[in-house]
């Protein structure tokens, strides 16, 4: 028996490759889980400038209790069994009327996890609907195996080297609407992607990408991971610390080791490095 999912959801998962919306916490939480991220990016813009929102859980309590939230983490269970590993976290944020855009993609392209079975939540701190551009996903698309992907580097794509899938059945797409304090979670092989912002209002969400069992595996870089829950068994992993105050030294060191080992991972084989 799921404990957070319904049996529903969890069937709707493994059919479409995603799952939404679940509630996670009331939109009064969310609205003050967004406040302390605004907060944050007040007091340190450097440190989370558009170009700099990779792994932020590491370093600020905020993230690093969203990543922890035992609902999202009771969900996740739902759908890949106790032992939880998580890899990274990611601030999506697109600004009122922008043109940033995320390509049709397959996340199991680029982080260089195997097996493919790890999962993304999306957690919503605003709206997220098409106005605001929300995630678009192609059901049943995690059945279908690995895409080819090309480089696109596209300015106002939000993804490190604007990976795309060439040719998508857009018709097919489903909106991933959220409400602030919901989530979707998507598998490591749905294709999908977002279009700008439209509205006038900030679309902010935190992807704790991704999920995973304890026989996960990094090919290509280093496999820094944080202990979610259960793992006792031990694994082929280095265990990242979880931040004990907003930007303690062992946090930023963290952070700071998570990033390069991630630019390390994203950019393995690519023609140019961006900032982000
Ligand atoms: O936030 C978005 O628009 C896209 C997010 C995404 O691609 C992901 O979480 O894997």
């Amino acid at each position: 028996m799921p404990k957070v999912l319904t049996q529903e959801q969890v069937d709707h998962f493994h059919e479409f490759g995603y799952c939404a919306p679940i509630d996670v916490m009331s939109e009064d939480d969310a609205r003050a889980l967004k406040l302390r991220v605004e907060a944050a990016e007040a007091a340190y813009p450097e440190d989370l400038s558009p170009t700099n929102r990779n792994n932020t859980h590491l370093a600020y309590t905020c993230v690093d209790e969203a990543a922890h939230h035992p609902v999202i983490v009771g969900a996740v269970s739902d759908l890949i069994g106790e032992d939880i590993l998580l890899y990274g976290s990611v601030l999506f944020f697109k600004e009122p009327k922008s043109t940033g855009f995320v390509s049709w993609h397959q996340d199991a392209t680029y982080m260089g996890i195997e097996p493919h079975t790890f999962i993304t939540p999306w957690l919503a701190l605003t709206p997220s609907n098409p106005q605001l551009g929300c995630i678009k996903a192609i059901p049943g698309s995690h059945k279908d195996g690995i895409r080819l992907h090309h480089d696109t580097f596209g300015e106002d794509n939000i993804l490190t080297r604007g990976q795309t899938v060439a040719e998508v059945d857009e018709a097919a797409a489903v909106d991933l609407i959220l409400h602030p304090g919901q989530m979707s979670i998507h598998h490591a092989r749905t294709v999908h992607g977002s279009m700008p912002n439209h509205s006038n209002e900030r679309r902010m969400g935190i992807a704790l990408q991704a999920y995973m069992g304890p026989d996960s595996r990094q090919m290509i870089g280093e496999h820094l991971v944080q202990v979610v829950q259960g793992c006792d068994s031990g694994g082929d992993f280095v265990v990242l610390p979880r931040p004990g105050t907003d930007r303690d030294e062992a946090g930023l060191a963290a952070r700071s080791r998570a990033n390069a080992n991630w630019a390390d991972i994203l950019y393995e084989g690519a023609s140019k490095v961006r900032a982000y």
